[in-house]
């Protein structure tokens, strides 16, 4: 083991601040809840407090959201609209160094990761849906179509403010005001966020940013002044949201976990296929909805792609989130790495073979080292249940049918990936598999103007592109 700090000047380049306070209706209020302790992951120390929303917070901000959109929001035209998202996209890119900083200190991941995919990601997404905003009678949706409401948007801690973006930019566009809850362990960004709607001109209650734990999350979306509920989380905390709403009339839509397999045949360009499955699982320590957590390796190069990976996993640099150089950083938290170390045991009691990253981890702070796991059978835990950890399980095929058998033998259906020369192979297999999402020599591809979404137990609608605009109109 060893030990880092994190350069001193790094909480200076995040303008990190002793406390922060939530966002309601244009100001910076205390909330009436316990104050939330934000932990740097990778150091266990404390980062900073978050003031934490009660119930009546909850209220304050849907009233506050329901006000702006009928006297400012909705009533706008697409055109001014487009206005604030394009000063916003601008302003994260301008923020961009500081935001990158906060969202490694605050959730572990690699700066390069933050720097290159979080933070540019979540601008384009704001890019994106301000060229929509006054083009809504052109997507398709009829002449004139009109936004929900008040959105209550509730998401997860791997991508902080980049899932902000996902569930902000397309609702803004299409004419409705939001109340976000943040997850607890990551609220840090989402507060600049509010910062840069101040900075914009932003209407008052147009966007509200609640911290809290998943109690404020309950009230949030339960409250009756909502009108459409967007999650992105566990599927268990999906399963009760539906149940919450059910039969109020809100609109849903769902994004949750799950299993993705990554389908490597045995024409594939094998060290490209490497560069691929590591990307898969060990992009973001594994803390990716659509991670590639499955390995399906065709038997006749099982041997081979396993010792390549091997070496190649090996060159993974573990550790410091700020460190430039660093491959996979920190778990979000001791809950989290404890779900991980559970699951990755109980593949050696089911009778999987685990092969370990040598790469030494630093002496304190939430580490899990890259870890493939090989004999894995369908049956076991590691092949069912989503690990949402920086842990491979490889299972074998031999026929191109037996590949999609096993790859949708899930409760999920969020993404999948090929690796193959063949471009009708490609087709042949994307219209088999149950995914929302299948990739085809590459993965973890992301785009705004692309459609993003599960079938089964990950979810239902989209988001991203035109149809992700649907979620967010009533048509
Ligand atoms: O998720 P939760 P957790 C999976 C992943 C992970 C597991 C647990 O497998 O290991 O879920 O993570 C809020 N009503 N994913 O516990 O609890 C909560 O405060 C309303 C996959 O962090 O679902 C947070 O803001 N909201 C996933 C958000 O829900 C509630 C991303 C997500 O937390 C609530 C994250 C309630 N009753 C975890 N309870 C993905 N799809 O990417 C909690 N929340």
């Amino acid at each position: 083991p060893w030990e880092y700090a994190p350069a001193p000047e790094s909480r200076d380049i995040a303008n990190l601040k002793p406390s922060y306070r939530m966002f309601v209706d244009g100001a910076f209020v205390d909330g009436g809840g316990e104050p939330l302790k934000s932990i740097n992951p990778a150091t266990e120390e404390l980062l900073t407090e978050v003031s934490s929303a009660a119930e009546s917070d909850v209220d304050d901000a849907v009233r506050a959201a329901r006000r702006a959109f009928e006297h400012t929001w909705s009533t706008m035209p697409g055109r001014e609209r487009a206005k604030y998202l394009f000063r916003i996209a601008r302003l994260i890119q301008e923020r961009a160094r500081e935001l990158a900083v906060l969202e490694s200190l605050d959730n572990g991941k690699p700066i390069n990761e933050s720097r290159d995919a979080d933070i540019p990601t979540a601008a384009a997404h704001f890019f994106h849906h301000a060229g929509w905003a006054d083009k809504l009678g052109y997507a398709g949706y009829g002449p004139d179509p009109r936004p929900l409401g008040v959105a209550a948007q509730v998401i997860p801690w791997n991508f902080p403010l980049l899932m902000l973006a996902w569930k902000i930019a397309p609702a803004l566009a299409c004419g409705n005001t939001v109340v976000l809850k943040p997850a607890e362990t990551t609220p840090l960004t989402a507060l600049v966020f509010a910062e840069i709607c101040q900075q914009a001109g932003l209407p008052p209650g147009v966007v509200n940013i609640l911290p809290g734990a998943g109690d404020v999350g309950a009230a949030l979306v339960a409250h009756p002044g909502v009108d459409k509920v967007a999650f992105t989380g566990s599927t268990e905390v999906g399963k009760q949201i539906q149940r919450s709403v059910a039969g109020s009339g809100k609109k849903l839509t769902l994004e949750l976990g799950g299993k993705a397999a990554n389908i490597v045949f045995d024409d594939a360009p094998l060290d490209q296929a490497v560069e691929g499955i590591v990307n898969g699982i060990f992009f973001n320590q594994g803390h990716v909805c659509c991670a590639g957590s499955r390995l399906l390796v065709q038997e006749s190069i099982a041997d081979e792609l396993l010792e390549k990976l091997r070496v190649r996993v090996r060159t993974l640099r573990v550790g410091d989130p700020l460190d430039k150089n660093t491959d996979v950083g920190a778990i979000n938290s001791a809950e989290q790495l404890t779900k991980i170390t559970e699951l990755a045991a109980s593949g050696d009691a089911e009778g999987a073979q685990r092969w370990t990253s040598p790469c030494p981890l630093p002496g304190r702070g939430f580490f899990f080292s890259p870890t493939v796991f090989s004999d894995v059978q369908q049956s076991m835990r590691i092949a069912r249940e989503e690990i949402f950890g920086p842990v491979l399980s490889v299972l074998t095929f031999r026929t191109p049918a037996e590949a999609i058998a096993k790859a949708n033998n899930t409760p999920y259906g969020l993404s999948a990936g090929i690796w193959t020369e063949k471009g009708s192979r490609i087709l042949w297999a994307a219209q088999r598999l149950r995914a929302g999402v299948v990739w085809a020599n590459t993965f973890n591809r992301f785009d705004p103007t692309a459609p993003f979404g599960g079938y089964q137990e990950s979810g239902f609608g989209r988001e991203g592109g035109r149809a992700g605009l649907e979620a967010y109109l009533d048509v």
